[in-house]
């Protein structure tokens, strides 16, 4: 039962031992008496057995206070309470359960179950939230029909709202009221919602391909109507999209969005009423900068696919996840891609995969995109099941082409709509329905790690063959030292002189441009190659891999400038920085000297000068790797080398080309502010214009300027962080206006303490630790602790790694509060701490020491309980 110590050590589960549930729940009925430290609810709900002369059944329980249980109306004896729930004995083969628990809203601070956000009540179930809210088959593969009635005072919640339609309301005594909804579509309980409170209510409506309405309410705290447009906006867009590439229609009367200040992640896709973090509703060109229109676009878009990819199949364990959040990842990138520039959003996710995915592919929590051991499910919600995951869906939409994708996504809703899946029978879809060989490819879903891919290549001259040698190999991962060659789609085009496109061809016969990489080593051949071309590879990436080729540095200025499509321009002028960044880095370490030579400079001149090239696309060209994507590269990370490197190579372009940086900064003013895809990609690249001009001799009053004068958040972002990332002096004044501007709204605020956490200035933890105690923060809150937290601990590796330990002891401080009160969070932060053995030894024995006092806590939550066992058995 709820208070007793939770004594014994975490346990895991394994994907292999999945069982049908022996019993199913076919109805269920809700009452909420919604009260802020006692919430009673009734759940009411209709059981069967699925497998014969199993007579008892297990119910999952979190922090519940039991008073009443009865099956068919009587009350029953046959149970027994235990740590994780009940077990009911000498059941019926069909019966009503009835179970009534007390639950307390306001003491809930891990924000899973039921809780309070500002004034009113939310709930987050996914993935096992349910369990604090009623006794339950907390289980995904359990599909139930909800009705929900929820109960509360009138005047402080005017709005109760649950799941699918709404059936009936009435007023009661001492001035409380009633709303009951029915939800028509069977579900698993991680999709359940409940929100009551008071707010403004946005109003749309969209009628669907066949012609429903369907009714569009997005709630929001009062006074932010104007916040909501663009949300409302994204809606509607998501839902046409989803028609006319996928085919997909919604599929209830109702779709209603709830925005919370305090939520442990991004929004949640529950069932016609999704809740979201505010920071993904609420914009306004004064209040939100272009990420943050674009977020909103994605996040809202995300949930909406889910209707279909998540909903309407659900995954049949947890171990599924990536079947619905790879899946609608992919969905989602597709739609904004769509929707604004297809290589820009390209470039945008190959950063995040190439950056902290690989980087969770090399620590201690390496897993599967479908992962085979769990202690707490929540830690699985990751950059590898969600990011890499969208990159195993997308590889086999390049294996079978838009259309034979179609066809297997039809196949796969044809097959398991309704009911609870597996990656499997997603996979299997897609293969019966093109006719695909997805064999060997499943592996995708089993095998941890990134593979390198290792290229070499021949020109004969005589017989004018081109020989591509590719190898490919994954390093050993935590519990998975074995790996086996993965069927790699390797994209490629070769180049003559000129910068044509030579067509592919072996033995008189045409080659397709994506290559079958299926063996540890394997040559493909290409004849009528009438001269030494220069090759592209892993185009637009083609899979997740680091790829290894040695090329020489015209080569890479060649395809900076000749490669056909953007993304391979830009990963050309990657591989040059790479090449300088990794010199640099050595020199640096030896005590030289940073040199970055002339015509290299010129090769991003070219870029930047490049008329015919999307604005946004050049801003993307001509932003360097972070400090953390470099550090992947590294069995040993400097973090200091990298730093100074860096810093350097910004400096050293941003004084090379600051004529040109300056013309195209102020050609590219704008008068009047609107969010359309123009608009943006030319703040985007004036903006970093703006950041290199910053280090010249023009930034003072340049970044001064524009902060004055802007009438949008983005360009005052851009000038204050300009200001933070070159330290300049008019830092200081910009962050104290903006703070006395907006200290009243947090989630505006959250923008001033990423620039605390980030601020490269020497007194950094100090100046955090002061900004803790600013009337704005709260460690209750999510937001906030990432915005200044996070950014401190993950994006600022200087002074989160000094020498001294301080960052380290300051990391534990936080995550020791927040093991109690919030671990979903905590377990977020620790992540800086798991790569400690990437550090030098004195580094790495602090970071031991932190996390051995972290495994001595009391009453260790079991979400850092994974990482930290995990962390130190490495
Ligand atoms: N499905 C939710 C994530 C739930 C996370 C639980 N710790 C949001 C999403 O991926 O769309
Ligand atoms: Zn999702």
């Amino acid at each position: 039962m709820a208070d007793q110590p939770t004594a014994a050590q975490p346990t895991a589960k394994y994907r292999a031992d999945y069982q049908a549930p022996d019993f199913t729940i076919t109805d269920i009925d809700l009452t909420f008496d919604l009260h802020d430290t006692a919430t009673r609810v009734i759940a009411v709900s209709q059981v069967k057995q699925q497998t014969q002369g199993v007579t008892s059944l297990e119910l999952d329980g979190d922090e519940l206070v039991l008073h009443r249980l009865e099956i068919n109306g009587e009350s029953w004896e046959h149970f027994e309470q235990t740590e994780s729930g009940l077990i009911l004995r000498e059941l019926p083969a069909v019966f009503e359960l009835t179970i009534e628990t007390e639950i307390n809203p306001e003491a809930n601070t891990s924000l899973e179950g039921l809780y309070k956000s500002g004034g009113g009540f939310c709930t987050q179930c996914e993935a096992e939230g349910f369990r604090r809210i009623t006794y339950y088959q907390d289980r995904p593969d359990v599909l139930a029909r909800f009705t929900t009635k929820v109960i509360a005072d009138k005047a402080s919640f005017p709005y109760l709202l649950s799941n699918g339609n709404k059936v009936g309301s009435g007023d009661l005594e001492n001035g409380r009221h009633w709303v009951q909804w029915q939800d028509p579509f069977l579900k698993p309980c991680y999709l359940f919602a409940l929100v009551a409170g008071d707010f403004d209510v946005l109003r749309d409506s969209y009628k669907t391909v066949s012609g429903r309405d369907v009714a569009l309410e997005i709630f929001v705290d009062k006074g932010n109507l104007d916040r909501a447009e663009h949300a409302m906006h994204s809606l509607i867009n998501s839902m046409k999209w989803d028609e006319e590439r996928f085919g997909l229609e919604y599929d209830l009367d109702i779709y209603m969005i709830v925005a919370v200040d305090f939520f442990n992640m991004g929004a949640m896709e529950n069932k016609g009423l999704n809740i979201f973090n505010s920071k993904f509703v609420l914009a306004n060109s004064a209040t939100a900068t272009d990420t943050d229109y674009l977020g909103i676009e994605s996040v809202i878009g995300h949930e909406y696919f889910h209707n279909w990819t998540g909903n309407r199949v659900t995954c049949r364990d947890w171990f599924q996840l990536s079947l619905k959040e790879g899946l609608t990842v992919f969905r989602d990138q597709e739609f904004s891609s769509d929707l604004g520039s297809r290589p820009v959003n390209r470039i945008q996710n190959v950063r995040i995969m190439r950056g902290p995915q690989f980087a969770e592919d090399r620590g201690p929590m390496s897993h599967p995109i479908r992962p085979e051991k769990v202690i707490e499910m929540n830690n699985f919600y990751t950059l590898t099941v969600y990011e890499k995951g969208s990159e195993v869906i997308r590889m086999m939409h390049t294996l079978l082409g838009e259309d034979g994708f179609q066809a297997g996504m039809k196949l796969y809703f044809e097959r398991h709509d309704g009911t609870a899946a597996t990656c499997d029978d997603f996979v299997q879809a897609m293969e019966d329905a093109s006719g695909v060989d997805l064999g060997q490819f499943r592996l995708w879903y089993s095998q941890s790690g990134t593979p390198v891919v290792t290229v070499s290549t021949a020109y004969e001259a005589d017989a004018k063959r081109y020989l591509v040698t590719v190898k490919q190999q994954t390093a050993p991962t935590p519990g998975q030292k074995e790996k086996l060659p993965l069927h790699i789609p390797f994209d490629i085009e070769l180049y003559d002189s000129k910068g044509e496109v030579i067509e592919l061809q072996c033995n008189g016969e045409r080659v397709h441009h994506i290559l079958n990489v299926t063996q540890s080593e394997q040559t493909f051949t290409f004849d009528q190659v009438n001269e030494k071309p220069v090759i592209s590879m892993l185009r637009e990436f083609s899979a997740p891999v680091v790829l290894e080729y040695d090329y020489s540095d015209e080569e890479l200025v060649f395809l900076m400038t000749h490669a056909r499509n953007e993304f391979a321009r830009w990963d050309a002028g990657q591989m040059l920085l790479a090449k300088y960044i990794r010199s640099n880095v050595q020199a640096v370490q030896a005590g030289n000297a940073v040199v970055f030579p002339e015509n290299v400079v010129d090769a991003f001149r070219g870029a930047l000068l490049d008329e015919k090239l999307d604005p946004a696309f050049i801003a993307e060209m001509l932003t360097l790797p972070s400090e953390n994507e470099v550090a992947g590269w590294y069995e040993r990370v400097d973090v200091d080398a990298i730093h100074t490197v860096l810093a350097q190579i910004e400096q050293i372009l941003a004084s090379a080309l600051e004529d040109e940086l300056s013309a195209i900064y102020h050609s590219l003013s704008q008068s009047g502010y609107s969010i359309t895809h123009d608009a943006m990609a030319k703040r985007s690249l004036r903006n970093r214009c703006l950041a290199y001009l910053a280090y010249t001799e023009q930034g003072e009053k340049l970044v001064s300027a524009q902060y004055g004068k802007a009438d949008n958040m983005t360009d005052t972002i851009a000038a204050m962080s300009a200001a933070n990332e070159a330290q300049l002096a008019c830092r200081e004044t910009q962050m104290a206006d903006f703070s006395s501007k907006w200290s009243h709204d947090g989630l505006v605020m959250d923008k001033w303490f990423v620039l605390q956490g980030k601020n490269p200035a020497g007194n950094s933890l100090a100046n955090v630790r002061e900004t803790m105690n600013h009337p704005a923060f709260s460690l209750k809150n999510p937001n906030r602790t990432r915005s200044l937290v996070a950014s401190f601990c993950a994006n600022n590796p200087v002074h989160f790694h000094a020498k001294d330990g301080s960052g380290y002891r300051f990391l534990t401080e936080i995550l020791t509060a927040l093991n109690s009160s919030n671990p979903q969070v905590a377990s977020r932060l620790i992540e800086p701490f798991l790569k400690y053995r990437l550090y030098d030894e004195d580094r790495q024995a602090l970071m031991r020491a932190e996390l051995e006092q972290l495994a001595k806590l009391e009453n260790l939550a079991r979400d850092l309980f994974e990482k930290v066992e995990k962390a130190l058995e490495q």
